[in-house]
């Protein structure tokens, strides 16, 4: 089939769980960086949606195929839902992983509640004008109180997976996008695209 789609991110490692899961259905997944063109709108949105949306819109305006965008984060129960939408921003500020790692525990202090989850909202754009489409996942766990492994990116290190009761950091590729807010949130995506 090879259906082209772009993909509003500037993260690799979203980049390859995409590619990894729609690949095999005959999508080809083009990234800014891939049709030469930089898209970084500011993520002023008030949740994943409009953020998505916004990521979304920016990319759609540039190219000249379907477009999907991800807007996703970690949430700690215990620091009502901290980073969540602010995730990234929140490990930049940090300065590395290891160190937000370590500042989420510090924050956490000896709270026993460790749970957490990592949430996932995909809008799909037809075209510009199309009216965006939204596709949503949540994979609960728990905050490791430290990294296992180096698998994945991001806050996968210190995240393990209730589903599979594993931890991320140690999961392979595909054990990780069985049970991911991400994998969850493609898979619905790529219901709605089978029946187009
Ligand atoms: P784009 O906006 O360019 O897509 P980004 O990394 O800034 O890249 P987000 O604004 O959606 O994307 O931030 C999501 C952050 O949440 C991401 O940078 C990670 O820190 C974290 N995150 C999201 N999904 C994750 C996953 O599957 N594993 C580990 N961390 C994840």
């Amino acid at each position: 089939m090879n259906k082209p789609i772009a993909l509003a991110t500037n993260n690799k490692g979203k980049l390859a769980e995409y590619r990894a899961i729609l690949a095999p259905m005959g999508f080809v997944i083009f990234s800014p960086a891939d049709l030469n063109i930089e898209s970084e709108p500011d993520e002023t949105g008030a949740n994943y949606r409009e953020n998505s949306y916004i990521k979304a819109k920016a990319l759609a305006a540039k190219v000249n195929m379907p477009v999907i965008a991800d807007d996703s984060g970690l949430e700690v129960m215990a620091l009502d839902g901290f980073p969540g939408l602010h995730s990234s921003r929140f490990a930049s500020e940090c300065g590395t992983y290891p160190k937000a790692y370590e500042e989420l525990n510090r924050r956490l202090g000896d709270n026993p509640n460790r749970d957490a989850r990592f949430v996932c909202c995909i809008c799909y754009l037809e075209t510009p004008e199309s009216k965006p489409l939204y596709f949503e996942g949540i994979c609960p766990g728990k905050l490791l109180k430290q990294a296992h492994g180096s698998n994945g990116f991001g806050f996968d290190p210190i995240f393990h997976s209730s589903e599979i009761d594993k931890d991320l950091g140690v999961a392979e590729e595909d054990e990780k996008n069985k049970i991911s807010h991400r994998g969850k949130a493609i898979k619905k995506l790529e219901i709605y695209l089978a029946i187009q």
